[in-house]
This record gives structure tokens, C-alpha cells and sequence, in this order.
């Protein structure tokens, strides 16, 4: 929960992401237009809960807040409401401020930690496994309020890796004179074991929303807007290391690791501060221990645990899960994945759009005397094998090589499980792969749809499709209307071919009336050179209006859209 709500005195005009909120950006929020937000995930008997607060409705002038939810995946896709925590059912009564949550495990019990608005903080526990039922387990504020000078509110319940196991619980804000506490819990995860201490922090920053995690012996801290420090000790101090997300909406948000792959989920914006809405993304560490900044968030209309083979390349560390010891690490254009050894495995779940027979291309590089073999199994490291591909001696560990290998599979979306083979430690590192599409696009030609505001067919650029393109969005309300079918009532990768010779430049996007975002269209070259931008857009079954317009008028040229044919998949 963001303390600006409360703190308004505060000027955060200064903040990039008050200047940038209005970027268009590939979506991918797990549970859609519901107000999920300030996510917390846990992998409890491998499988995902998230501990979640829940943004009313849009519309509110402020965070109206009636329960907490708890959600479960065994995918972090396919997500199913487990349990609804009302306020009313626990010592605070009837509110509308139910803010953030975290969630625990501890002999078999499971806890729910739940804060009122800024004033106090309880605790609810579970005998019956993860997704509850939770009932409130002290029918009195574990952290009351006023017991230290900070709010008592969004709290993270971090468990450390020593023998004991020791957990703690972290909370409050940052601002002048204020600190994030910490405090040892009991066994019994329902009483503190120490009074709590503020948690010293060097040059950070001021906000909410505190989260710790341990990696290689260090700790991580990370607030509310992706700011992070780290220490060496779980108290402090935690030095200021930087804001670690490409995304600038990026609210209240924590990291978690499943199957050797580190996710981070966080909340934005849903079209409004107040409706909230949340997001995965895979999260990578520098070789210096820096938080890098993984780019599939801006790629991929798509979550985590989901491929598209008409990509121009999937990144070998966005696989969904990997084998133990198979290492992310810094290569020269990115991270690559190493310490692949004879067995070692790597998942990409859901390809969607593979063609029958296809072509697999792999980037990847070996000091092994005889190179490795990379075989591609369906559905899992044991299931059929679809193709092998033979990576020889590159002549060392940064000398990438593309080779490519045929599959046989049917068309259509597979899960794709990568098995190494060969002799000696090491074998091969992989960079990225990617293969052949079969996605069935619709073209509808932009110079064959509805223009107005001063908009107009011309052919006095090169490389355009059809007969030709659509200029004149320098005139202020110009716009063009494509009228398309899609099969299905579903969100449907909607791509737009155009051309912005004088700059990166901004189109709204109506779908049948509706504004559903700013797409940005990123400079090209000159006006001959054509890029594609593709945006998630909700599309009805049937006939269905997408509309391109610019309230202010700018330079760019549209050839073309280009629309699913089979639509996407619900994930309903
Ligand atoms: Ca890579
Ligand atoms: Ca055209």
C-alpha cells in the first residue's frame, strides 16, 4: 500500500513513475481487472498461493479495501480463488482498509499476516493446509498500533536459511525520521520474540511496502516502487542499491524462487491508482549481485510460464523451471544459462504457435572437447523426444554458434522440456533458441480501413504491404479504424505495422469504443523502415472496431494490422 495515500504533503512529483504511468507496454496481469494486488507468493507443497489485498472497484478517489484473498496455481497461470479473509471475521471488525498481507509456514501450520490500514497489524492461521480456512489466531493485533514509530503495516514474514530457521517479520515506511521495523517471531509465529528494532537503511529511499530475501549470504530489501538495498546482516545496515525494474508503475511487489527460476510479482495500476492489478516477471542476479532488469515484461503480452514461437527469440532464462544446479549468469548480450551437465533440464511450458515439423534454432556455445547433445521432449524431461540437436566444441565458452535441428511434432502449443547429454561436467551454455511459427494472422491493410480526422493513403514511401499506407496523424484527432473478427471472446495479440522516421511516437487504442491503452511505437530508422508493436487487446466474438487515434497529432505511418486468427486461449 502505497503511504502517498495518506501522506499527501509529500511531493513525489519528482518520481518517475508519476511521469511515465502513461507508457504503453506489453500486459500481463495473472488475474485480470479484479483488483488483486499487493501480491505476496509462496511455493507451499510445490505449488504457488498468492496472499493478496483486493482493490475494490475503479473509480474510488481512494483505496477501498473490503477483504484479503488467497489464490493458488500449480502454474502461475490457471489460478483459483482458495479463501476470502473478511475483516469482519477477525478483531478489527467491519473495515474498508484491508491492506497488505504476507503468509507462512511453520510445523504444518500456515499463517496470514493482515494489516489495517496504517494503524495495526493481526494474524491469521490455517490447520488445514495453505489455502485455508484461516481464522484469526491472537483476536488482538500482533503489532498494535503505536508500538513503534513507524505505521504497523505491509508486512513481509521473511524466513532465514539458518539451521534454526529463524523467522522475522518487517514492516512499515520510510520517510523523514521514520525506519522499517523488525522483529524476531516466536515458533509459534504468533508472538514476537524480541522488541522490534528499525531496520538501518543508507542513503534508500522513502516508502512503504518493505520485503527481505536472502541470496548467496546477503540480504535483499526492496520497497514499493523497486528500490533495493542489501546488508549482510538481516537488521542493517542495508546500502542503497538502486531500483531494479524497467517497469515504472511497479507498486507493492516481492520476490519468490520455484523450481530454480526467481520471479518477482508486484502490482500496478489497473487504469487507475486506486484498481490495482498484478504481475510476474522473471527476475535475474548480476554477477556483482545486482538485481538486473529482465526485458520480457516489455516483450511479452504473454505471463511467465508461457512462449510464443513467432518471438523473434525466447531467452533461455525465461525458462519456467530448471534443473538443480543449472545456474542464470551475465553473458555479453544478457544472461545465458550454464552449467549444463548430462540430465540437466530446462522448461518452457505452452509454445504456442509451433508448426508441424518444426525448425529449432539454438544460440549456444562449448568448451566441452566433444560439444553436447540438446534434446527436445515434450511435455516433460521424460516425455517423448520431438528432435536432438548436436551442439559441437565452439572453441569456448563465449564463442556462440546458432545450429539449428528438425522436430517432429504435431502444430499447435507444447511444452517444450530441454535434456542435456554428453560426457564430462560442463557441456553446453545456451543464450536463446527459437523456431518456426505457424500463428494464422489475419491482415487487414490499413489503407483499406475507416480514416478520418485527416488521415490519408499515400505511396510515397517504400517497403509498405498492400497498396499502400496511412499518413496524416499529424492533424490532431486523426485516426484510423480497422473493423476485424476474432473467433472467440478472448484478448487477442493485436500487431501494428508502421513506420515513425521522426521519433518514437504515441497512437491511443479504442477496441469498439473503449480506450484500452497508449501504444508506443519506438523510432525507426527512416520512413521507408517498418517496425511491428503488438498490444493485448480484449476483443469480443465476432465483428469487433480497433481504432488507432491521436488526440494532438504526430508523425507516424501506418501499412498494417495484423490479428490472430485463432484469437488466445482463454485462461479462465
Ligand atoms: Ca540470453
Ligand atoms: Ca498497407
Amino acid at each position: 500500500m502505497p503511504f502517498w495515500n495518506t501522506y499527501t504533503a509529500l511531493t513525489w512529483a519528482g518520481l518517475g513513475w508519476v511521469l511515465l504511468a502513461g507508457i504503453g507496454r506489453a500486459d500481463n496481469p495473472i488475474i485480470p481487472h479484479q483488483g488483486v494486488c499487493d501480491p505476496r507468493i509462496h511455493i507451499f507443497n510445490d505449488r504457488a498461493y498468492l496472499f493478496s489485498t483486493h482493490d475494490d472497484a475503479p473509480g474510488h478517489p481512494g483505496f477501498v479495501m473490503y477483504d484479503w484473498q488467497v489464490f493458488s496455481a500449480p502454474d502461475l497461470i490457471h489460478w483459483q480463488k482458495e479463501f476470502v479473509l473478511k475483516p469482519a471475521d477477525t478483531f478489527m471488525g467491519q473495515i474498508s482498509d484491508c491492506w497488505a498481507t504476507d503468509a507462512a509456514a511453520r510445523h504444518g501450520k500456515y499463517y496470514f499476516y493482515f494489516s489495517e490500514g496504517q494503524n495495526c497489524l493481526g494474524v491469521a492461521v490455517s490447520t488445514n493446509g495453505p489455502g485455508g480456512s484461516y481464522r484469526d489466531a491472537l483476536g488482538k493485533p500482533l503489532l498494535p498500533k503505536g508500538l513503534t514509530p513507524t505505521a504497523q503495516y505491509d508486512p513481509t514474514v521473511f524466513v532465514d536459511d539458518d539451521a534454526a530457521h529463524t523467522p522475522y517479520i518487517v514492516w512499515g515506511y520510510t520517510v523523514v525520521g521514520q525506519q522499517y521495523h523488525i522483529a524476531r517471531l516466536n515458533e509459534d509465529m504468533i508472538s514476537l520474540a524480541e522488541s522490534p528494532r528499525p531496520v538501518t537503511l543508507k542513503n534508500g529511499w522513502q516508502n512503504d511496502a518493505p520485503f527481505i530475501m536472502k541470496r548467496n549470504g546477503l540480504y535483499y530489501l526492496n520497497s514499493h516502487g523497486a528500490y533495493y538495498a542489501t546488508a549482510t546482516n538481516v537488521y542493517g545496515p542495508y546500502t542503497f542499491r538502486g531500483v531494479f525494474s524497467h517497469d515504472q508503475t511497479v507498486d507493492h511487489g516481492g520476490f519468490f524462487n520455484w523450481h530454480n527460476q526467481t520471479f518477482f510479482a508486484y502490482g500496478v495500476p489497473d487504469g487507475d491508482p486506486f484498481f490495482r492489478k498484478t504481475k510476474i516477471v522473471y527476475a535475474h542476479f548480476k554477477d556483482n549481485g545486482d538485481i538486473a532488469d529482465d526485458p520480457f515484461i516489455e516483450r511479452s503480452p504473454l505471463g511467465v510460464g508461457q512462449y510464443d514461437a513467432h518471438w523473434e527469440n525466447i531467452q533461455a532464462e525465461w525458462y519456467f523451471a530448471a534443473a538443480d544446479g543449472v545456474e542464470k549468469r551475465e553473458n555479453a548480450t544478457g544472461f545465458e544459462v550454464r552449467n549444463l551437465t548430462s540430465g540437466s533440464w530446462l522448461a518452457y511450458p505452452n509454445v504456442r504457435n509451433l508448426k508441424e515439423n518444426a525448425v529449432l534454432s539454438l544460440c549456444a556455445s562449448s568448451a566441452n572437447p566433444a560439444g553436447g547433445v540438446i534434446e527436445v521432449h515434450q511435455d516433460r524431461a521424460d516425455g517423448p523426444v520431438l528432435g536432438q540437436c548436436l551442439v559441437p566444441n565452439t572453441g569456448g565458452w563465449t564463442n556462440y554458434q546458432t545450429v539449428t535441428c528438425n522436430l517432429t511434432n504435431d502444430a499447435g502449443t507444447k511444452d517444450l522440456c530441454l535434456v542435456f547429454k554428453g560426457h564430462g561436467d560442463e557441456l553446453v551454455r545456451l543464450d536463446w533458441f527459437k523456431t518456426d511459427s505457424s500463428a494464422v494472422l489475419a491482415n487487414y491493410e490499413a489503407e483499406d480501413a475507416e480514416l478520418s480526422g485527416g488521415c490519408g493513403k499515400n505511396t510515397n514511401h517504400s517497403g509498405y504491404s498492400g497498396a499502400g499506407f496511412v499518413d496524416g496523424f499529424v492533424n490532431a484527432g486523426a485516426a484510423i479504424r480497422f473493423t476485424v473478427t476474432n473467433a472467440t471472446e478472448s484478448s487477442a495479440e493485436v500487431t501494428i505495422r508502421y513506420s515513425a522516421g521522426a521519433g518514437g511516437q504515441t497512437l491511443g487504442v479504442y477496441v469498439n469504443g473503449a480506450k484500452v491503452c497508449d501504444t508506443s511505437l519506438p523510432a525507426t530508422a527512416d520512413w521507408n523502415t517498418w517496425a511491428d508493436k503488438t498490444e493485448m487487446l480484449p476483443l469480443r466474438s465476432g465483428t469487433n472496431a480497433i481504432e488507432f487515434k491521436t488526440e494532438k497529432g504526430v508523425p507516424v505511418n501506418v501499412d498494417y494490422l495484423t490479428v490472430p486468427v485463432e484469437g488466445r486461449p482463454s485462461q479462465k
